[in-house]
């Protein structure tokens, strides 16, 4: 079916009696029957990924087929409008930062014709739907597939076996088309089988015991021995010459979970096509390569041998084999031991995922650069020694597309104006220039953003905010390094000041907070509780009008757009060192949010780009962390600071209740007591000060409007570095070796 045809369809549609769901598939069947995805005669990438946070992919991929504007047109003249898709909730198949950055990559390289498709698991229940109750974060399964899945394109004939000891499942692939320039598929795999229902059913099931443990490595194993055997058989059903597989294909390892892809691959050459061990792993080494994604210790996966051994033995030996193999390549370069432990892939009874990935991949990549000097220096100091040009920097970007051109279509209307051809080379946003007319269209458009944000707000939540204040928003998910609780403080001083009068011309504001606490994790969900305690004694002070507070529920992909679109400010504040790069701090970037931040992750290189001048950075950097481990002592910090100590005590002096739950009172002494962290192991006390000093200047600069208005249009100008486009060209160009066709 051609465009027209397609469009012709939609006209003809009969709307009468039917839901918004039926309306959703029967345009997106149609749609999908416009495509035909035909693998070509190239070099491919293949990026492997537990999780993708693809979103609402309705408006994407019709905006991608270059029929956004019709569809929308057509649907309003039969008296529908287009937004009521978006009750169809996102694919939540990922619960974050690394997955939402693969759906990212999927659409860059789509969008820029690069032949990468991503492999993944289709869990029935994607990330649980978030619902406030009383303050308290509670979670409900994410049936996302009661919505239909049109997009996806079932593939029955192409279901391959999957062995574990102790049985088998098999591995049913869906391509989800990726569209663009040339048609890519995230092709994700369901399990099939009577014990298989477990392995597919969720995302990130707990892996606190034995048994969540097993099935953790029961989805590892699913995802990389299915997506490996399809690339080695469709290899030499073409090629017939397995030893040719790294001619024609690379394969990126998004993070720790696929590694035994690794594994897996050296058993199919050893166990199947007779290749020598040492051959085997050569193969490899020019096969794989690997992204780290944090260096938090709990994020870094090593698995009990006899876990892995208990239902995959052959992928046991395999690592034992490689272990051994790696320790004979050291010795022969004459490592010390204490420098052969910390790269060993077996390890005290456990094997060590990073360190099979950091030996075999050929590029080991972090995702900004001041991530990828601490993993070099630190995480994996020894195989930088040894092996340096493996290392390389990567700094992480958002696809503009959906993070700029859907998500805020008026200011990429006034982009097209000023920055010619941004849409396709994003790199022409630089001509966005400061102007007189700029300044004046930018700030109608923030203006009209805002208002939009307040009514999917008061829709959503029944929550009315002021949409003339100056909206600072903290949307991440829940993790104490990512500080939300310095936020939360940062508030309370802010509103007590104006409440005994210390604070008289604070301009309005909103702060909206938004994201998911992990379900287990105890520590975020009281964080949720206290924000929302805090929100209701604002909101609800009749005396206050200065100052609104709002938990974004169920923050997901179409929640962060309209936040992301309607924010002045873009609160990114984690402990210096912590954050990798984070994503939201540039999607917020180029839709004209300053960054109050730390210098962590990419906020550093988005105020190298745009300029100190129109950002706010405070807080202590990785250096200074350094001289205060060991001498930083909270308790006496609060002493000093009687305001300080009086907002941190709300925690313990019945200002607020936690319903009995204990969390306040433990989050009070994680701040002043060492339990099984020393006190206060984020800095939180530490860096409070600075940061409400920083919102206050924020709040003074903001009254100049016109002045503002010129810092937000100097971020949007230098955003494009960090759209995704650049990210996979270079992953394309220095790692993949690919081409865009
Ligand atoms: C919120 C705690 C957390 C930390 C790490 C949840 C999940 C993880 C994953 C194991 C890794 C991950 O998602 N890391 C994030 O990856 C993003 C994309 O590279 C980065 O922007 C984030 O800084 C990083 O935390």
């Amino acid at each position: 079916m051609d465009k027209n045809k397609f469009l012709n369809y939609v006209k003809d549609l009969d709307f009468s009696g039917i839901s918004v769901t039926e309306i959703y598939n029967k345009i997106s069947n149609a749609a999908v029957s416009m495509l035909n995805l035909k693998r070509r005669e190239c070099r491919y990438a293949t990026y492997i990924s537990i999780e993708y946070l693809v979103g609402n992919v309705f408006y994407n991929n019709l905006m991608a087929l270059g029929v956004l504007e019709q569809v929308t047109e057509i649907l309003e003249k039969k008296g529908v409008n287009i937004n009521i898709f978006e009750e169809i909730e996102d694919a939540a198949l990922g619960n974050g930062g690394l997955g939402r950055l693969a759906a990212c990559f999927l659409d860059s390289a789509a969008a820029k014709g690069y032949p990468l498709y991503g492999y993944g698991i289709r869990y029935k229940y994607g990330l649980f739907k978030q619902v406030i109750e009383k303050g308290c974060q509670t979670e409900y399964p994410d049936d996302w597939q009661k919505y239909g899945d049109p997009w996806s394109i079932k593939k029955e004939e192409e279901s391959r076996t999957i062995h574990f000891k102790d049985y088998d499942v098999k591995a049913v692939p869906y391509d989800m088309l990726i569209i663009g320039k040339r048609i890519n598929a995230l092709r994700l795999f369901e399990a099939e089988g009577e014990k298989a229902k477990e392995i597919c059913e969720y995302l990130y099931p707990p892996d606190d015991t034995e048994q969540g443990k097993l099935l953790r490595i029961r989805q590892e194993y699913f995802l990389s021995a299915a997506t490996i055997g399809e690339l080695i058989d469709r290899h030499i059903s073409k090629y017939n010459n397995i030893l040719s597989f790294s001619k024609y294909n690379c394969i990126q390892l998004n993070d720790t979970h696929p590694v035994m892809a690794i594994a897996e691959f050296i058993r199919i050459l050893t166990s199947i096509y007779n290749i020598g061990f040492d051959d085997a792993v050569k193969a490899a080494k020019k096969s794989f390569n690997y992204t780290n994604h944090t260096i938090m210790p709990e994020a870094l996966e090593c698995w009990d041998y006899k876990l892995i051994e208990q239902i995959l033995p052959d992928i046991a030996n395999v690592l034992i084999k490689l272990h051994n193999y790696s320790q004979a390549e050291w010795n022969n370069i004459s490592c010390q031991k204490d420098e052969m432990n910390s790269m060993a892939i077996f390890y005290d009874n456990k094997f060590s995922m990073a360190n099979t990935a950091v030996y075999i991949a050929s590029s080991v990549n972090g995702v900004a650069e001041i991530h990828t000097e601490i993993i070099k220096k630190q995480l994996f100091s020894a195989a930088n020694k040894y092996y340096p040009s493996k290392f390389k920097n990567v700094t992480n970007g958002v696809t503009h597309r959906r993070w700029l051109q859907l998500c805020n279509k008026e200011l990429s209307a006034l982009l097209d104006d000023s920055a010619g051809k941004w849409r396709d080379n994003i790199h022409l946003l630089k001509n966005f220039i400061v102007s007189d007319n700029n300044i004046k269209e930018f700030k109608k458009i923030k203006a009209l953003k805002k208002r939009q944000l307040a009514d999917y707000i008061l829709k959503r939540q029944g929550i009315k905010i002021d949409s003339e204040s100056i909206v600072y928003c903290h949307i991440k998910r829940l993790h104490e390094y990512k500080r939300q609780l310095m936020t939360a403080f940062a508030i309370l001083c802010i509103y007590y000041d104006i409440k005994t009068g210390k604070l008289t011309d604070f301009y309005p504001s909103t702060f909206i907070f938004g994201g998911k606490a992990a379900a287990g994790y105890f520590r975020a969900k009281g964080i949720i509780k206290y924000i929302n305690e805090i929100a209701d004694m604002i909101n609800n002070d009749a005396a206050n009008d200065k100052i609104k507070v709002v938990f974004a529920e169920n923050y997901n992909v179409s929640y962060a757009e309209k936040i992301i679109a309607g924010s002045d400010v873009s609160l990114q504040v984690s402990t210096a060192g912590m954050e990798a790069s984070g994503t939201g701090n540039m999607k917020l970037m180029m839709n004209g949010a300053v960054t109050a931040g730390t210098m962590d992750g990419a906020n550093i290189e988005i105020v190298q780009k745009a300029g100190k001048q129109n950002n706010y950075i405070f807080g202590a950097t990785v250096e200074d962390i350094e001289k205060l481990v060991g001498t930083y002592c909270p308790v006496s910090f609060l002493e000093k600071n009687p305001k300080l100590k009086y907002v941190v005590n709300t925690l313990i002096d019945g200002t607020f209740s936690d319903k009995g739950k204990g969390w306040f009172e433990e989050i009070y002494n994680s701040l002043t007591k060492t339990i099984w962290h020393r006190a206060d192991n984020y800095f939180v006390l530490y860096d409070l000060p600075a940061y409400v000093e920083t919102l206050l200047k924020v709040n003074e600069d903001y009254k100049q409007k016109d002045k503002f208005a010129i810092k937000a249009i100097n971020n949007i100008a230098n955003s494009g570095y960090f759209s995704s486009d650049r990210t996979i060209a270079e992953y394309a160009k220095d790692i993949w070796k690919i081409d865009s066709v």
